[in-house]
């Protein structure tokens, strides 16, 4: 028995991202990355591990294509590390970095597979923030020469061009929290990051379609918050609202309209005046956009405070989001996933929604989605997962949902291929479709794989509670 039908020509893929899965640290001349440093720092990772070998996928790719052409899927997101591309300042381009990402394209196209590359994935390198990193202005003008060089070496084969992944985790998660590399706790510095990354889309953008011509498909891939507000009361829907703006308008305007919210500023206004944006830069930032990311796992509640802002929450930058001090976000409710996420695939809904509707035209596709659970390897060798499995069917299920509100959605990417290195949580966290055997770097099947597999060859999703356990084979579709 099977449900909904998905549209003909609908993308099915998979992703990854250069840190997480390629491990090969030192190898072909790659430099050092503010990862590399942020591992090597103690306290930082969970498990105290790095992404030295990760899944080592530089050297196992072909195999990690021989799992995509066996689950059936038309395209693979994956992240060009920049320093393997300019692993020195002021160096000549490392031609065996942009090597590799040649070889990749190529497997990947013989395999039928569409290469759809995101240009940066958060491993900025290490002696870009050595000059100030993503704050400096200078970091976005460096991003849009290195655009420039991978596009000239791939730009005949690369089907989509993704600028950023998710500036909010570079912004927010490494400059405002210090949570993510570089580890920096200051909210002006986020915030002056935030527009450096927008003017490094654009650059980055203008230089792929100077190098590729008009034929680039060009996206970028935000992980926008669908913020619902705690009650319907005036006060918690314009604390939903707060949200809204520092979280997402805060990319979309600019790269979509050319500005940013004048409300927006004055939200921040105790933090930054923003004299970092210069005259020209807005329009260098709105670029023409072929496709939009969407990245969803989660949404958030919110309200405000109840009561004063205590000091603490002032102090040292412990709120994630300048500028929302006054703003309280609620403890995620429900059966939550190994990362304390709560499941909500309305939110899913919500945002496309949202977005076709704020952008009409504007072809929009899933670039990430998944969940992490404990897994067990069972005795017949396979992890049988039926958390991860419904948590899948249910969001791909709200994904049809935006499809019959009229959104147009062309695609979705499951997070991620495999088991890999989860950032500050190391490896303890499981987003694979397939199982990683960090001792052996065995990859193995689990049933969110088979029900994916099952999904994509039919472009028909199959029962959420199938399990391989029941039958022992894929559904019959
Ligand atoms: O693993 C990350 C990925 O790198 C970016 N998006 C969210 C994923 C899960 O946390």
């Amino acid at each position: 028995m099977t449900t909904r039908q998905f549209p003909a020509g609908f993308t099915w893929g998979t992703a990854t991202a250069s840190y997480q899965v390629e491990g090969a640290a030192h190898a072909d001349g790659r430099g050092l990355s503010i990862w590399d440093t942020f591992c090597a720092t103690e306290g930082q990772i969970d498990d105290g591990s790095n992404g030295d070998v990760a899944c080592d996928q530089y050297h196992r790719y072909l195999g990690d294509i021989a799992l995509m052409t066996e689950l059936g899927v038309g395209a693979y997101r994956f992240s060009v590390a920049w320093p393997r591309v300019q692993p020195q300042a002021g160096e000549p381009v490392n031609q065996a970095g942009l090597d590799h990402y040649s070889r990749l394209v190529d497997a990947l196209l013989a395999a039928g597979i569409k290469p759809v590359v995101t240009l940066y994935h958060w491993d900025l390198p290490q002696y870009l923030e050595d000059a100030g990193g993503w704050p400096e202005r200078q970091t976005a003008v460096r991003f849009g020469d290195y655009a420039a060089l991978v596009a000239r070496r791939l730009g005949d084969r690369v089907d989509t061009w993704t600028t950023l992944n998710e500036p909010w985790c570079s912004a927010y998660l490494g400059y405002a929290a210090g949570e993510h590399a570089p580890g920096r706790r200051d909210h002006a510095a986020a915030l002056a990051a935030a527009h450096h990354l927008n003017l490094g889309h654009g650059l980055a953008v203008q230089a792929v379609r100077a190098e590729v011509g008009d034929r680039a498909r060009t996206s970028v891939t935000l992980n926008l918050t669908q913020a619902y507000p705690a009650t319907d009361s005036a006060l918690d829907r314009a604390a939903a609202d707060q949200i809204w703006r520092i979280d997402n308008d805060i990319w979309l305007k600019p790269m979509l309209e050319g500005a940013y919210d004048p409300q927006l500023w004055a939200d921040t206004a105790q933090v930054t005046d923003w004299a970092f944006v210069r005259d020209g830069d807005l329009a260098t930032i709105r670029q023409p956009l072929s496709v939009l990311g969407l990245n969803y796992y989660s949404p958030v509640t919110v309200r405000p405070l109840p009561g004063a802002v205590p000091a603490a929450r002032t102090a040292d930058c412990p709120v994630v989001r300048p500028g929302t001090e006054a703003i309280e976000v609620l403890a995620p409710t429900g059966p939550l996933t190994d990362m304390g996420w709560s499941q909500e695939p309305r939110g899913l809904t919500d945002l496309l929604v949202r977005l076709a509707r704020t952008y009409p035209g504007l072809e929009l596709m899933v670039t990430e989605n998944g969940s992490a659970f404990v897994d067990t390897v069972s005795p017949d060798g396979l992890v049988h997962d039926p958390e991860r499995v419904a948590y899948l069917a249910a969001h791909i299920e709200a994904l049809g949902q935006a499809l019959d509100a009229g959104a147009p959605v062309s695609g979705y990417f499951a997070w991620s291929l495999l088991d890999n290195f989860e950032w500050a949580r190391g490896y303890t966290k499981r987003f694979g479709l397939f199982r990683t055997d960090y001792d052996t770097l065995e990859r193995s099947w689990k049933d969110t794989a088979r029900w994916y597999q099952a999904l994509v060859r039919s472009n028909r999703a199959p029962e959420s509670d199938w399990s391989s356990a029941r039958s022992g084979q894929p559904p019959a579709v």
